[in-house]
């Protein structure tokens, strides 16, 4: 049985801020043996020091040690490139380091991806997903696609910087129900909504749902662009995929029910968190 380690929402980042020895004294992952807790805190250095060459020498013997190829990706590889991200802004770090940083991730997610992908037992639809133009990251939108594939989708990922068109004429091509749009940037999360425009004018946009992600998007950027569904990591995108093929399959995309199916998704996952926080308290 592999081992599911929980990583929780708000975790200290503070923790990553001095070093690896400091880093070992937060609360994170108590509920992890002492050997793979430790193991946890080196993929997150891996990460932060952008050491790829070591990146496999870490995920094999976490793999070994059956934790969940899930965990890792949600725990320690998540939690080292928010770090990294938080340099990056207080211009402790450079593009360089970043760029270090992302051939770690790239290079762990090599190894897991099949290993997540492999888990896929069924076929419930089609999701055509990229990153929109201008814009060349795509970290989060490749786990957003395993996850999704793992979940039971095929998913056709058009890759980074991709124009309007080229969603058009993927839609045309594979006939999804979802199209996802991943925008990291401040300038280029607008090309989600020229993209949604491009579909208007083609008379697309009921053909199919849009989801939205990436860093600078908000469910209050989703709801003035028109997008049906904003996802805040890969779990909410897969739990709201996969109502949009199962139960709202007959709402079709930019139709107000459907957003509001969306939001509902939403408010069920808090209130079952808030469930799961007061059984534990008491
Ligand atoms: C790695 C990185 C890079 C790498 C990207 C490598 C790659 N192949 O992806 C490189 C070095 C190339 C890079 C370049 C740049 N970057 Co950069 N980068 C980052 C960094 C540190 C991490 C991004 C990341 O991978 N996060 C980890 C993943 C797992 O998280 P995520 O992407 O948010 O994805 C999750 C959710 O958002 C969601 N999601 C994502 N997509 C989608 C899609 C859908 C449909 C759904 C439902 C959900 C969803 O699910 C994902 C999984 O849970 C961020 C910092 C940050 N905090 O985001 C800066 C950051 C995004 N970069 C930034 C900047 C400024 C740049 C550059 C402009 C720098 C420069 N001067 O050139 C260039 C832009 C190049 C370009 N044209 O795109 C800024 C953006 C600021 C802003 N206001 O716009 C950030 C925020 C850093 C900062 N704090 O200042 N970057």
């Amino acid at each position: 049985m592999a081992l599911f380690i929980e990583t929780e929402k708000e975790w200290d980042i503070e923790d990553l801020q001095y070093d690896f020895e400091d880093s070992l004294e937060t609360d994170r992952w108590l509920d992890a043996p002492s050997e793979i807790k430790e193991l946890f805190h080196e993929i997150e250095w891996n990460i932060i020091d952008g050491e790829h060459e070591d990146t496999s020498d870490l995920i094999h013997p976490a793999l070994d040690a059956d934790v969940s190829p899930r965990t890792l990706v949600a725990g320690p590889m998540a939690t080292g490139i928010a770090e990294v991200g938080r340099r990056f802004k207080m211009d402790e770090y450079f593009l360089p380091e970043v760029m270090m940083s992302a051939k770690c991730m790239h290079s762990a997610l090599g190894i897991l991806k099949p290993l997540i992908v492999a888990e896929k037992s069924e076929e419930i639809g089609t999701v055509v997903v990229g990153t929109v133009q201008g814009d060349l990251h795509d970290i989060g939108k490749k786990i957003v696609a395993m996850m999704l594939e793992a979940a039971g989708f095929t998913v056709v990922d058009l890759g980074v910087t991709v124009p309007p068109e080229d969603f058009i004429a993927a839609i045309r091509e594979h006939q999804p129900q979802i199209v996802g749009f991943s925008a990291l940037l401040t300038t280029t999360m607008n090309m989600q909504w020229e993209t949604i425009k491009h579909l208007q004018k083609e008379g697309m946009r009921g053909d199919v749902k849009v989801f939205v992600g990436g860093a600078p998007i908000s469910q209050a950027w989703c709801d003035k662009i028109g997008a049906d569904a904003y996802g805040v990591d890969a779990l909410v995108a897969v739990e709201k995929a996969k109502a949009c093929v199962q139960e709202y399959k007959d709402i079709k995309g930019g139709d107000p029910a459907l957003h509001g199916a969306m939001l509902a998704v939403d408010a069920q996952r808090v209130a079952e968190q808030a469930a799961k926080l007061e059984a534990a308290s008491g």
